[in-house]
């Protein structure tokens, strides 16, 4: 497989980028006054407005021309057969049966998934139903009202991210909370107050071996077996989400409250299979269902439509244009919804975890940079924040801004206020303010240089009607897919991570050397050594 820079089209555009650098996207739009509707698409009911973009139609043209010439429909094909396009840990990558209609066939070793598929989601329908109706009784007698999932990572962020988007769609009698920090601030402060009589936990754990998550399940179980009075109340209090049947009956979870998922599966790419448990509980199954209809919606536009008129292939190619050929360091997401606040930090483990590599798929060093730094926060509150250095910075950060027609809580006319701000972003971004406008507001000129805004300054815009389960599938499939196209275009393994391990395996050698009543001998570097000896002198109880 050759690198990417070797490709022509990334050579035209190296090329081609020279001359962009130089174009305003005020020109461009002055040039083409139809601009803004020629470069909005729609489909799986997102409109996406890409015209904001420091693109030409042949830019375009090009960074089309590129993804096919990485192989990017080959490499859809594969994923979609099941074929182990995770080539490092010998996986096949296949969140998209998660979401396939039960006729379809996906085989994984020559076993049909889907089947596995739905057999569990009914699984999760049934259990869930009984949470909501209040027929799943604790150990005391009374029914289940604080579901509180433990998790980290992959297991976490999705769950927790859901159910934030989604908490217009819970019924008020349950209460929800997330358990994923070792720091037991984080257990403490999430059951503060809750009556462990009807409170369930839900560990969810794909390996089923994740020191933090093991940790607070094992917290959990005696703030449990303390509280009620009996090692029997765990089988009423506990289930378990895990790929690792054997582990979590060790820790005492009955098969029967054990909800499966497949290896198949990566972590981050996790929120629609049993992870997805809370969420579940939280909005219910036929709410479930249309999330993963909205899933699906986005799988088949991107596995049909052309590239060029690919949403999620579109935003990928944006994205590799100034990562690569602008240079830009980060991408902004700015959802424009208080219930997608949790967003950016989902997508921040899934777009840096999958395509943060510093090596091809066959091992080489990559000879151009890999993700972005993603980050963001949810308008209007970043406005007063941090907008100040996208507007002018001396850095180049492309958004991406989502919105909603409708909002879930009409409030007065707030709702107005807030998508005004959003288009007025958008618009300030991109034309900025000349030195000639701002004298002409009567400006003073020492400050004149102050308040110019230079624009040129790109952005995607992503609206639906309203925050429904399946625009938040639509829009989480969105973003897969564009990060599965960038990880094609670099040629690296987007499902794996084996960058997290060399801390982990490095903390297991602390933990004893910090537990040790005797003084540990340490051979760590000079500030290691120098950390945990402080540490061990001044902790509590030393
Ligand atoms: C996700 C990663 C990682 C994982 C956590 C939790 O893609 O693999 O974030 O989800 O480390 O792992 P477990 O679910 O196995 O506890």
């Amino acid at each position: 497989m050759r690198a990417p820079t070797e490709c022509p089209a990334w050579q035209g555009l190296a090329k081609h980028a020279e001359s962009i650098r130089g174009r305003h996207l005020r020109t461009l739009f002055a040039d083409e006054p139809a601009r803004g509707d020629r470069m909005t698409l729609e489909a799986a009911g997102l409109v996406l407005d890409y015209s904001k973009n420091r693109v030409t139609d042949e830019t375009l043209d090009l960074l089309v021309r590129l993804a096919s010439e990485c192989g990017l429909r080959e490499r859809i094909t594969a994923m979609f057969a099941g074929e182990k396009i995770n080539v490092t840990e010998k996986r096949a990558v296949l969140h998209v049966a998660l979401r396939a209609p039960a006729d379809e066939r996906i085989i994984v070793d020559g076993r049909n998934v889907v089947p596995d598929v739905h057999a569990v989601l009914a699984r999760m329908a049934a259990f869930s139903a009984r949470i909501r109706s209040g027929g799943w009784l604790g150990y005391t007698g009374k029914p289940i009202r604080n579901i509180v999932n433990i998790g980290l990572g992959g297991s976490d962020l999705g769950p927790v991210m859901a159910y934030e988007a989604l908490r217009h769609y819970s019924p008020h009698e349950l209460s929800f909370g997330f358990v994923s920090n070792v720091d037991g601030t984080d257990f403490t402060e999430v059951t503060r107050g809750l009556d462990a009589a009807q409170t369930l936990f839900i560990v969810s754990s794909k390996t089923f071996t994740t020191l933090e998550t093991l940790t607070n399940a094992h917290a959990a179980r005696s703030w449990v077996v303390q509280r009620l009075g009996d090692e029997r109340a765990v089988s009423r209090h506990f289930v378990a989400v895990s790929t690792n049947a054997e582990a979590a009956s060790k820790f005492g979870i009955d098969r029967a409250n054990l909800f499966g998922f497949w290896d198949w599966v990566g972590g981050r790419y996790s929120m629609d299979s049993a992870i997805g448990l809370s969420t579940m509980i939280s909005i219910g199954a036929e709410q479930f269902q249309a999330m993963l209809a909205g899933f699906r919606a986005m799988d088949q536009h991107f596995r049909s439509a052309p590239f060029e008129r690919n949403l999620p292939v579109l935003m990928g190619l944006l994205a590799v244009w100034y990562n690569n050929f602008f240079d830009a360091q980060t991408a902004a997401i700015l959802p424009y919804d208080q219930y997608l606040r949790k967003f950016p930090a989902y997508l921040q483990q899934l777009t840096m975890e999958s395509n943060g590599k510093h090596v091809t798929r066959d091992g080489a060093r990559v000879d151009c940079q890999t993700a972005p730094v993603y980050w963001g926060d949810r308008g209007t509150n970043g406005q007063h924040s941090f907008f100040q250095l996208l507007h002018q910075g001396t850095r180049l950060v492309p958004c991406d801004f989502i919105g909603f027609c409708r909002s879930l809580n009409p409030l007065g006319g707030q709702h107005d206020l807030l998508m005004a701000n959003l288009f007025a972003q958008t618009e300030a971004l991109a034309f900025g303010r000349t030195a000639d406008e701002v004298r002409a507001e009567g400006t003073p000129e020492w400050l004149v240089p102050h308040r110019v805004c230079d624009g040129n300054r790109p952005s995607n815009t992503i609206l639906a009607d309203r925050l429904t389960p399946a625009t938040l599938g639509t829009l989480v499939a969105l973003y897969e897919h564009s990060v599965f196209t960038q990880g094609v275009i670099w040629n690296i393994d987007s499902f794996d991570q084996w960058g997290v391990e060399l801390g982990k395996a490095l903390a297991q050698r602390v933990i004893p050397e910090l537990q040790s009543v005797d003084e540990p001998p340490l051979a760590h570097d000079s500030s290691t050594n120098a950390l945990i000896r402080r540490y061990r002198r001044r902790r509590e109880g030393a």
